[in-house]
């Protein structure tokens, strides 16, 4: 029996992958003290029949050439060699920048593709782009964070220093007593980290916080966001309301003369402004417990009890990622910053306000004191940009103007899109919406290692290599274990790695050398090893050279305890240690934010009336939130997220009182719906679930069993399907996916099967399997560890 071995990693966890003859095993890392179950999901991916196994190119684009075209998502592939596929997309790159330059490109390519920071498949487009014509139409910001990430620097500092750099788990297992999470903290959400988590210590330091007497709240529609280790307390707020919440709980503080005036005073602007605000000064409307009360679904007297609990401890505030990610998110970022400094804690060891704390691994954590370079993207010759979830509007709306960020801009003219390492048609809202956006675009190429919703939208589509098929570097800044990712098994099929598409496209467009610099994927990163080295040498810090690391597989860095740095520094020494922010302080009250006149936005924190409240029609929220069995849509048809569906369709959860009245039983097929269309999902019951809520995490590949169908019908379970394609507020255009109302009704006619794991109709198939001799598509040959160098 032939047994291998090779350290991998990704980004839920590290490990060595272990080949028996022909079954792969995954172990993970010894270092983990509680590694992911999504490892599982790589254990029958390599040579699923779903992985897309040759270029292919779309037969409506190949018969009638490039242009508008309302059959994407519904048309046939065509099988073709490189070779064409190379020439065809050189070629209309090609065009396309000679017609309308760089500006008709987009090439924001969101998306996380895989761990390995040299593969990092959105890098690799940047560069390309930037190297062969010029540059291209870029985004801004992030699905996870668009509008936490443009609000904090206003108000506060830098995202990364108040969620990456915030207070860490280990100084609130030593110091905290109360940790207040609006969003909770499931251990789904920090089992992921992009670029690598070699170990997981949430739960760790959960257990060592509660075994010392720290009080664990989480404020959340689903009870199952804190983990049973925390010992802590669940208060179920109807979605969406938070602010509401905050800021009733800001008014007991004032009212009963437990808001920290010393501490406002001298590290806030505006205070006085908000006060006025909660008093109805402004408009006659008091916000008190008795108004959030009936906003929130939460009593009067627990709100009161809420903010008796706080005053006087050491308490960390934390504001999930998932409620900024609705209808003006940013208001609970601001308003969880001012709950803490209210209560005077930002600065003090296990105090204050840490932003996401749990929502990745990557928060809460100490930072390696040199990390990995990343790729260099090369210079970007034009500056035009769209905040990333405004996609459809941009590919809609050509030459429409749209505010951001105190900016008036007007969205490109994009005839081409390039996308490698994201899926839209996972990670965007009101698919619907966003295929007839897709339908506008003369060309859309996609690079992947499986057929996606996203890669059957596509024009050109290019077969990528698995992470485990290649060469890279696993690693983030705030692990501190660097992972050389050591290949398994050979490409799946005719799949290459993003790098060698690229270059040999440059090639064609005679910008090999400008973009390869001459060197081999092995080559890169051996050299950005070098860099790394070189600067931890200038720390003292010596370590093995690259061979020797690759060989070992395996590198610690030293790290620093950085954590909370940022609001320490400035409470220690207000003066001479500034916030970034135009005052220098926390800003309750921001002039900057209040000279752009957004009515969705103003200078204070507000609540604000969402548009999607539930009424007679749509008498539900749904909670579209991050799924516990894979890391949003990749491997979904792994061995674990195929595991937790029911019969191959996700399962949604809802109330037992909720289902009893809709006469909807324990593992049902319910149909939820709304104006933009229907989803297909199995009923799970929990008392975990506010009533009036559903809850179908993201992530099911989208399945639609009529893909050109104004209104889908989604068979496999995938939510954005009914999540509405608006931005969070004028300030950030961020992501609003999380939370949008619906009807539900169970469904009673014979289910559709779920189709997203067969690929669709390739023509020409056979004739490239015939020319693959001896490389079967459908049994992967593995590699040993010996010559995966
Ligand atoms: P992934 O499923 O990670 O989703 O959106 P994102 O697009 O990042 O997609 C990555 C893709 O890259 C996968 O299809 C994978 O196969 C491919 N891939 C992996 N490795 C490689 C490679 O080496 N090369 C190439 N070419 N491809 C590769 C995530 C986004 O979704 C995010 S970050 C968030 S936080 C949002 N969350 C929500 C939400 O909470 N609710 C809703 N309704 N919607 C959301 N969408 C957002």
């Amino acid at each position: 029996m032939s047994v291998t071995r090779a350290m991998h990693s990704s980004h839920w966890g590290a490990f060595s992958a272990r080949r028996e003859n022909d079954r792969l095993t995954i172990v993970p890392f010894s270092g983990d003290p509680d590694p992911s179950p999504l490892l599982q999901n790589f254990e029958n991916v390599l040579s699923h029949p779903v992985r897309v196994a040759m270029p292919c190119v779309r037969r409506g684009w190949l018969e009638n050439g490039p242009g508008p075209d309302a059959r994407r998502g519904a048309d046939e592939y065509i099988a073709v060699s490189w070779e064409d596929a190379y020439a065809l997309a050189a070629k209309e790159l090609k065009r396309v920048a000679d017609e309308g330059g760089p500006e008709a490109v987009f090439g924001g390519s969101y998306g996380w593709s895989s761990a390995g920071r040299f593969h990092h498949a959105q890098s690799q487009v940047h560069r390309f782009l930037n190297t062969t014509i010029g540059g291209y139409v870029r985004s801004v910001n992030s699905y996870s964070s668009g509008a936490a990430s443009v609000i904090l620097p206003h108000i506060v500092g830098d995202m990364n220093e108040i969620a990456r750099r915030g207070v860490s788990w280990k100084e609130i297992a030593q110091h905290t007593e109360v940790v207040l999470s609006f969003g909770g903290l499931a251990l789904k959400n920090s089992q992921v980290a992009s670029g690598g988590l070699s170990e997981h210590t949430e739960r760790g330091f959960m257990q060592q916080a509660a075994a010392r007497g720290t009080r664990f709240i989480s404020v959340s529609p689903l009870q199952s966001d804190l983990p049973e280790e925390a010992q802590g307390e669940w208060l179920a707020i109807c979605p969406g309301t938070d602010a509401a919440l905050i800021l009733a709980l800001l008014s007991t503080l004032y009212q009963r003369g437990w808001s920290d005036e010393s501490f406002l005073a001298r590290y806030c602007t505006g205070w006085e402004t908000l006060v006025a605000y909660l008093n109805g000064e402004e408009d006659g409307q008091v916000r008190d417990a008795a108004w959030a009360a009936a906003i929130c679904g939460i009593t009067a007297e627990k709100i009161e009890a809420l903010a008796e609990q706080l005053h006087g401890k050491r308490t960390i505030i934390s504001v999930a990622h998932s409620l900024q990610r609705a209808e003006h998110g940013e208001q609970p970022v601001w308003l969880g910053l001012v709950l803490a400094a209210a209560l005077g804690q930002p600065g003090l060891p296990g105090g204050g306000f840490s932003y996401a704390l749990g929502a990745l691994g990557h928060y809460g954590k100490h930072h390696n004191r040199v990390s990995f370079p990343a790729l260099p993207q090369g210079k970007n010759g034009i500056d035009r940009l769209i905040p990333v979830a405004s996609i459809a509007d941009m590919l809609l709306h050509p030459g429409e103007k749209f505010h951001y960020n105190g900016r008036h801009l007007t969205y490109p003219h994009i005839k081409l899109a390039w996308w490698a390492g994201g899926n839209p048609f996972h990670h965007h809202q009101d698919l619907a919406r966003l295929r007839r956006a897709f339908s506008k675009l003369d060309t859309l190429i996609v690079h992947e290692v499986a057929w996606t919703a996203t890669a059957r939208h596509a024009d050109i589509v290019f077969p990528a290599t698995m992470t485990l098929e290649r060469e890279d570097v696993g690693g983030a800044p705030t692990d501190r274990h660097l992972i050389a990712m050591q290949p398994v098994a050979q490409p799946y099929g005719e799949a290459k790695d993003d790098y060698t598409i690229f270059s040999e496209l440059a090639r064609r467009l005679g910008k090999e050398q400008a973009f390869t610099e001459g060197r081999s994927a092995r080559q890169w990163l051996a050299h950005l090893y070098q860099q790394m080295r070189a600067k931890l040498q200038d720390i003292a810090v010596n370590v093995p050279d690259f061979d020797t690391f690759w060989q070992q597989g395996v590198l610690e860095l030293p790290q620093t305890e950085d954590g909370g740095r940022l609001l320490r520094n400035f409470r220690a020494d207000p003066q001479h240690s500034p916030l970034p922010t135009p005052s220098g302080k926390i800003e309750i009250y921001s002039a900057r934010l209040a000279g752009f006149h957004y009515a969705d936005c103003p200078g204070h924190p507000v609540w604000l009336e969402p548009v999607q409240k539930p009424d007679d029609a749509h008498p539900f929220w749904l909670l579209a939130n991050q799924p516990a069995s894979r890391l949003h849509s990749q491997l979904d048809f792994g061995r674990y997220s195929v595991s937790q569906k029911r019969e191959g369709r996700e399962v949604c959860r809802m109330h037992p009182d909720d289902a009893q009245q809709k006469g909807i039983g324990e593992g049902d097929v319910v149909e939820i719906f709304n104006q933009r269309g229907s989803v297909l999902a199995c009923v799970q019951l929990s008392r975990q679930v506010r009533t009036g809520v559903v809850q179908l995490p993201t992530g099911a590949w989208y399945d639609p069993v009529d893909p050109l169908a104004d209104k889908p019908q989604c068979r496999h379970g995938n939510p954005n399907v009914l999540t509405r394609d608006a931005g969070t507020s004028s300030l950030s255009q961020g992501c609003t996916g999380q939370i949008t109302v619906v009807q539900v009704r169970r469904y009673d006619r014979v289910a559709p099967a779920v189709r997203a794991f067969t690929p669709p109709r390739i023509s020409g198939l056979k004739e490239v399997q015939a020319q693959c001799s001896g490389r079967s598509l459908s049994s992967n040959s593995f590699i040993s560890p010996d010559n995966a160098s």
